[in-house]
């Protein structure tokens, strides 16, 4: 059985360029180890599925890739006719709203319902309706136009049953992603991730330091980027991986880049971190109002955690990068001084990853929210939700869904945002 997954993106060249996602990699290698003859391939490119004509296709989409995914299941179903199951983000936010092109969809971690679909696909030759509804964790189509959901997938637990996911690393690529924990101990507001991974699970340190050597000598690794959403988030992990490390004497061997909450930053943890071989460090600075930084992550964030961030770092010598948002709901003029003031104090030391506007992404609180005032909809454009803002020209606030109207006029953000880049150098990398 031939098996094709795809990933629908913005940038496909970035894409091709760079390295597959590794949700659709780790689908493929847990489908490969646990079925028999079936093969797995991963590709962002919607003309392999037509090239390749596989048995079974899965996409991968984001909402803001979704008008790709659509077009694509559309096209694949009226031309091959081929069984077609959706995975990630989006259709986890809004299984309700399965479209007819495809047939199931996947709610959350996919690995083990993809098996169970496989397997099923296997045996019957066809999905079959009245069977699916025994498969943990999927949506499909019932009778009368209905989308029925079946019972909650369990989380895989411990994650370290998982093997490595298969990675199209182009030769010579030394920058490799790893992704050592899924899900996050924090509930951002405008995140998705910790509702869509629920728990927060990582890998075992040794499971980490295991998967390192492999990529040592698999791809000759010597820089890692670690996706994790909180890498830090656990310090006793933290601190068998060092000592683990150094055992192996891997300390200093790779390069390591990774997201940091700033109230986790103390001293200890960053030594740990410039031991383990990091030399800088990036967080999510939102803004410098601490009134709306708890409003927006949580009693634990503060504006002085920031600051001590910042200062550990430059004393430990660590590369210090952050970015924030401007537009949240409930933010006043005040708070957009604060966050001036807070980027001028640390300026020449703290480098800026970016100022966003705050999105409202299904599955998250904001979404919620926009929803209730009417700004999104659950068949909108999703290309909407996306907005490419180092292309300054292109950036137009003006058609932007924007959560914070009534406390902030457009024209005033519009003034925030230009004197944010005027003043506050973006750094790219
Ligand atoms: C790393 C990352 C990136 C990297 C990807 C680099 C790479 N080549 O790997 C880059 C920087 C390119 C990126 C880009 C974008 N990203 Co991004 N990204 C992430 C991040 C941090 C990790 C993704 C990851 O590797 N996850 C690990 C794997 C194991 O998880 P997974 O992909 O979700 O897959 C699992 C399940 O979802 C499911 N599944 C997924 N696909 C499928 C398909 C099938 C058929 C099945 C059955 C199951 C299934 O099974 C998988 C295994 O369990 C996530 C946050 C997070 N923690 O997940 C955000 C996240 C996914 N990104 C997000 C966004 C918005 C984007 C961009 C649109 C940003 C932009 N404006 O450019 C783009 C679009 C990406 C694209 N497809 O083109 C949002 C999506 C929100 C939403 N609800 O839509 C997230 C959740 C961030 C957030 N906090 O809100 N991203």
């Amino acid at each position: 059985m031939n098996v094709l997954l795809f990933i629908s993106s913005l940038k496909e060249e970035e894409l091709h360029n760079r390295q597959l996602p590794l949700g659709i990699g780790y689908l493929a290698s847990y489908v490969e180890k646990h079925s028999n003859n079936v093969k797995v391939r991963i590709t962002a490119d919607p003309k392999e599925v037509f090239r390749q004509r596989p048995d079974l296709l899965g996409i991968s989409s984001v909402s803001q890739c979704f008008n790709a995914a659509l077009e694509l299941g559309r096209q694949v179903k009226r031309k091959l006719g081929i069984p077609i199951i959706l995975g990630g983000y989006h259709i986890t936010s809004l299984p309700h709203r399965l479209d007819p092109c495809f047939d199931v969809g996947v709610i959350g971690e996919g690995e083990r319902p993809f098996l169970s679909l496989v397997r099923h696909l296997q045996a019957n030759g066809a999905l079959v309706p009245e069977e699916l509804k025994q498969i943990p964790g999927l949506c499909y189509h019932g009778k009368n136009g209905s989308v029925e959901r079946t019972a909650t997938a369990k989380p895989i637990t411990p994650i370290d049953e998982l093997p490595y996911p298969k990675r199209n690393i182009s030769p010579g690529a030394r920058n490799i992603f790893v992704f050592s924990s899924r899900g996050c101990i924090y509930r951002c507001k405008f995140c998705a991730s910790s509702r869509h991974w629920r728990a927060f699970r990582p890998h075992s340190a040794r499971y980490f330091v295991r998967e390192l050597k492999y990529l040592q000598e698999k791809y000759r690794a010597s820089s890692i980027h670690l996706l994790d959403d909180l890498f830090f988030a656990d310090r006793k992990r933290l601190r068998d991986i060092v000592t683990m490390m150094y055992r192996e004497n891997l300390c200093g061997r790779f390069r390591f880049d990774s997201f940091i909450s700033s109230n986790l930053a103390s001293r200890e943890t960053l030594l740990m971190a410039r031991q383990m071989g990091f030399t800088s460090i990036k967080f999510g600075g939102e803004t410098g109002s601490d009134r709306l930084l708890k409003e927006i992550k949580g009693p634990h964030a503060s504006v002085a955690h920031h600051q001590r961030c910042i200062d550990l770092c430059r004393e430990l010598g660590l590369d210090v990068r952050a970015s924030f948002i401007l537009g949240s709901p409930g933010e006043t003029e005040e708070d957009l001084d604060l966050t001036y003031s807070f980027l001028k104090k640390n300026k020449g030391v703290l480098k800026i990853h970016g100022f966003y506007l705050t999105m409202p992404i299904p599955g998250t609180p904001y979404w919620d929210l926009a929803m209730q005032k009417g700004l999104v909809s659950e068949d909108m454009d999703w290309s909407r939700l996306n907005i490419d803002y180092l292309k300054k020209d292109s950036f137009d606030l003006e058609k932007a869904i924007y959560l914070n109207e009534d406390k902030v006029s457009r024209a005033t953000l519009r003034h925030y945002f230009e004197t944010f880049r005027k003043e506050f150098e973006f750094f790219q990398g």
